[in-house]
């Protein structure tokens, strides 16, 4: 059985994986989750994008928003609100409460959150192997301009990601991008050993800095990947010098890195990925993958509906094959 590992951020890897996933449904395939965008509210340890790969390969997720629950209803958030108590600028509903409650009250009974993470998946049995990229807190922050400084100050301040994402909806500019805790973290238990077991590494078209760039932080992980048997494909998230979804363009600003799938092929290099792939539209950039010692294609990368990712990932897969054992 082929062994696949996905190195994934929220949306655009949970989507990415369900075309994985019909494209090859007999495959063995491991996720490592980012977990730097984790906060916790109300006294809750929430896990988006843990949670946003879950309810979208377990049926669970809103399909047209891509995180959260479908049929949600708020009335905890509306009831929070009546006592003044926020951040009303993140929407938590009712049903998705009851993942956080559980999740949160298993991790104060002591256990890791790779074991939380896998009693969470009994019940919506994804098909896929989801682990944490660590046990270990870890927090991504952005630094801005601070609007309280005096003006010419030049002062700044770091706000938690999901502030900057959701909040500020990355509207200003983010100076650094700083994976708080990553040093001293670990990998979970079984991240190492499942890329050094690998067939096939996969980067699916996840944000390059706060997605798969946070996994790569944790002491060890990128190590693993760069020292892996297997090749290492992965997908651009930016077609057409801007991101699919999201506002990646913002956070690569951050890294000094341009929006363009060949910037970050490069950005990522070729000590750790062996292939990448680029839409049609940028099929001019892949002279500029290949320079930097990146075999590159050009294929249509939008992921519309299933049948069209499962098309995107036999195109990964087929280019894994192409640069085995280079
Ligand atoms: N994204 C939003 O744009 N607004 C929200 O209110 C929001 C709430 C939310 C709650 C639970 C969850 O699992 C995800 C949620 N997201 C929300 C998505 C999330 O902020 C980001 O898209 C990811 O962290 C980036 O991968």
């Amino acid at each position: 059985m082929q062994r696949i590992v996905v190195l994934a951020g929220g949306i655009g890897g949970a989507r990415f994986l369900r075309g994985l996933t019909s494209a090859a449904p007999d495959a063995d395939v491991t996720v490592i989750g980012n977990t730097g965008d984790d906060i916790h509210l109300f006294g809750l340890k929430v896990c988006p994008d843990l949670d946003t790969v879950m309810y979208t390969l377990g049926g669970g997720i809103h399909e047209e928003q891509g995180w959260g629950r479908a049929d949600e209803s708020f009335a905890v958030k509306e009831e929070l609100a009546a006592y003044g108590v926020g951040p009303e600028w993140f929407g938590l509903g009712d049903r998705d409460f009851a993942t956080h409650i559980v999740r949160t009250q298993m991790l104060a009974a002591g256990y890791p959150l790779s074991a939380v993470t896998e009693a969470l998946c009994e019940r919506w049995k994804p098909g896929v192997r989801l682990l944490p990229m660590s046990d270990d807190r870890v927090e991504t922050h952005v630094m801005i301009d601070d609007p309280d400084g005096t003006e010419g100050s030049g002062a700044r301040k770091a706000v938690h990601f999901q502030e900057y994402w959701v909040r500020l909806r990355a509207s200003v500019p983010a100076h650094a991008i700083i994976p708080v805790g990553a040093e001293q973290a670990k990998p979970a238990p079984g991240v190492l050993e499942a890329i050094s077991a690998a067939d096939v590494i996969l980067f699916p078209p996840s944000n390059p800095v706060v997605s798969v760039g946070t996994i790569l932080s944790v002491p060890g992980i990128r190590e693993a990947v760069a020292a892996a048997d297997a090749p290492v494909v992965g997908l651009s998230p930016i077609v057409g010098d801007a991101p699919v979804r999201g506002m990646a363009d913002k956070v690569l600003a951050a890294v000094g890195v341009e929006s363009t799938a060949s910037a970050v092929a490069r950005h990522y290099g070729s000590d750790l990925i062996d292939g990448w792939l680029v839409d049609t539209v940028d099929a001019a950039r892949t002279a500029e993958v290949e320079a930097a010692g990146i075999r590159c294609r050009a294929v249509p990368l939008m992921m519309t509906d299933v049948p069209a990712t499962a098309a995107m990932a036999a195109e990964a897969l087929a280019l894994a094959e192409e640069v085995r054992g280079r």
